[in-house]
């Protein structure tokens, strides 16, 4: 421990000297009012259910570091995490230290006398001149809290360079959980690959406003991204296109494995889709015995949908579906499996219901529950069964089923709906989403029928026909992104536009730091 507290001494003289030497670059760029560079319990978002201020200051300098519960990897991990987040902007040595005793001038995060009605996700922190004390029920309330450590910091805190100020945070009591259990987004990498490192890039940028579901859509008619032991050819050939006629690339299974574990360090599931009987021309293009007709279709890289089916009345599909469920059952720890199920006009609608019967079983006979768009409804649906809600018409089926629903409204969270129409990446069939028409509504009072007690939680999707970046990605997903996790945490009684939008010009600092390529609307007085 002498050891490890001198090397920190030294370390830290010489990055003084270094902050010295760079300070002035390094803030004056990113901020355009001194007054942004105050730490504050006023900007967090997802706005929190409860914030009391007081009147004192904690400050976090050189010899501060983070402790936790002695003897709780998991504790010890996530601020690890924290840790890391912090070095770059504070340009700290900052050490995690298991202890009893907490000394004072630090962070410390534990589970021990916490309150078990802040539920699987809720945190408190509690922030006096001598201590910052973040306190959950469970490590998943602990990762959400030390997101809210790291908006209180001046918005400088995510810079990836050393900041020339004095780290300090007002005092006062934050109490937090959230309003729904399902709070994700979705990423189709079918009709654009994107690398391993775009899709942990996301997921890290979700994590900071407290997202805890990541759908990705593996599969479509321009994409196959999953390697499949059992059926090769549909990655190593459905895979080799996309949209506009790219290379494509798909997902080894220890690749796909390694996104799973990064989400879950994030304390974030993988909600993996591939989508069927529709949008499955990929998959009939590598293995000509799925098609009706026993002919391979040429590989697709347009962006109509609706051009392929599977043969719903033939027994190898179902081989074919439970080989691909199994696998991917097998690598994903979490418990849902989408299955897609829009959009299959050339399956009619008694083959249909047939069909989504059979792959339910399948899902379910590999322990896990089934999730499908609006459309399966038709269908006589399990009660564990989710339904994706993205536009009006079948909803009506699910509800009188009583089966649980995901909002994800077309008209409201597509975030690759344009923002208007001067925008170059983006679709606009559901219409242009503005930052505020895409944050000022509620999914309760949404589409009739569908109360508060009918929604499991909320999911921003994010269709790849017109993107082929990570900064094409950035810049669908901010400034929306952080409004949807809003919606999906904080209860509908906090939530206010005008309010909001104040807030969220704050981020725009946090984003410059993270380089964070956002589009910036005119709605907001961006700081
Ligand atoms: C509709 S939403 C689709 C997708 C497209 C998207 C483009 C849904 C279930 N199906 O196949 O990519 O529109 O916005």
């Amino acid at each position: 421990m002498f050891s490890i507290q001198k090397n920190k001494i030294l370390f830290n003289f010489s990055f003084l000297i270094l902050i010295l030497m760079i300070s002035s670059c390094g803030t004056t760029s990113l901020i355009n009012n001194s007054n942004d560079v105050q730490g504050s319990l006023d900007n967090i978002i997802p706005k929190p259910v409860s914030v009391i201020k007081s009147e004192g200051k904690f400050i976090f300098d050189y010899d501060s570091d983070i402790y936790v519960d002695k003897g709780n990897p998991e504790i010890a991990l996530i601020a690890q995490y924290l840790a890391e987040k912090l070095k770059p902007s504070t340009g700290y040595n900052i050490f995690v230290i298991p202890a009893e005793k907490i000394p004072d001038g630090n962070i410390y995060l534990t589970t021990k006398n916490a309150d078990q009605s802040l539920g699987e996700e809720g945190y408190e922190i509690i922030i006096t001149e001598n201590l910052l004390t973040l306190k959950a029920y469970k490590p998943a309330g602990l990762f959400r809290g030390v997101q809210t450590i790291r908006q209180i910091f001046s918005p400088l805190i995510d810079s990836r360079s050393p900041q020339n100020i004095v780290w300090e945070i007002p005092t006062g009591v934050i109490r937090d959980y959230p309003r729904f259990e399902w709070r994700g987004v979705m990423l189709d990498v079918a009709r654009h690959f994107f690398t391993v490192e775009d899709v942990k890039r996301y997921i890290d940028l979700v994590a900071y406003y407290k997202i805890n579901r990541f759908h990705i859509h593996l599969a479509d008619d321009q994409g196959w991204r999953i390697l499949i032991n059992s059926w090769p050819n549909l990655a190593v050939y459905g895979g080799s296109t996309e949209v506009g006629g790219g290379e494509g690339g798909y997902y080894t299974q220890s690749e796909y494995a390694e996104i799973v574990k990064y989400a879950s360090e994030r304390y974030i599931t993988i909600v993996p889709e591939i989508d069927m009987p529709g949008h499955t021309n990929a998959a009939l293009a590598s293995y000509r015995e799925l098609n009706k007709d026993g002919i391979a279709p040429p590989l697709y890289t347009g962006i109509q949908v609706g051009l392929s089916a599977l043969d719903v009345r033939k027994e190898l599909t179902y081989k074919f579906i439970d080989d691909v469920i199994r696998e991917l059952a097998a690598l994903t720890p979490g418990e849902y499996i989408h299955v897609g199920g829009d959009e299959a006009p050339k399956v009619d609608s008694a083959d249909y219901h047939y069909f989504v019967g059979r792959v339910q079983e399948i899902v379910n006979s590999h322990g896990k529950k089934m999730v499908g768009w609006d459309e399966i409804s038709i269908a006589d649906l399990a009660p564990t069964t989710l339904v994706q809600h993205w536009r009006n018409k079948l909803i009506k089926h699910a509800l009188e089923q009583n089966v649980k629903v995901i909002m994800s409204p077309c008209s409201r969270m597509y975030m690759d709906m344009k923002y208007d129409s001067t925008i170059h990446l983006g679709l606009s069939w559901a219409g242009y989403i503005e930052v505020q028409h895409g944050y000022d509504w509620d999914p309760t009072a949404f589409t009739e029928g569908i109360t508060e007690e009918n929604i499991i939680g909320i999911e921003a999707p994010l269709w790849a026909e017109t993107i082929t970046t990570i900064d094409d990605i950035e810049f669908l997903a901010f400034p929306r992104l952080p409004g949807y996790a809003e919606m999906g945490w904080t209860p509908a009684s906090l939530r206010n536009w005008e309010e909001y939008k104040e807030r969220l010009a704050y981020h725009s600092i946090r984003w410059r730091g993270m380089d964070i390529n956002f589009y910036p609307s005119k709605q907001i007085n961006w700081r």
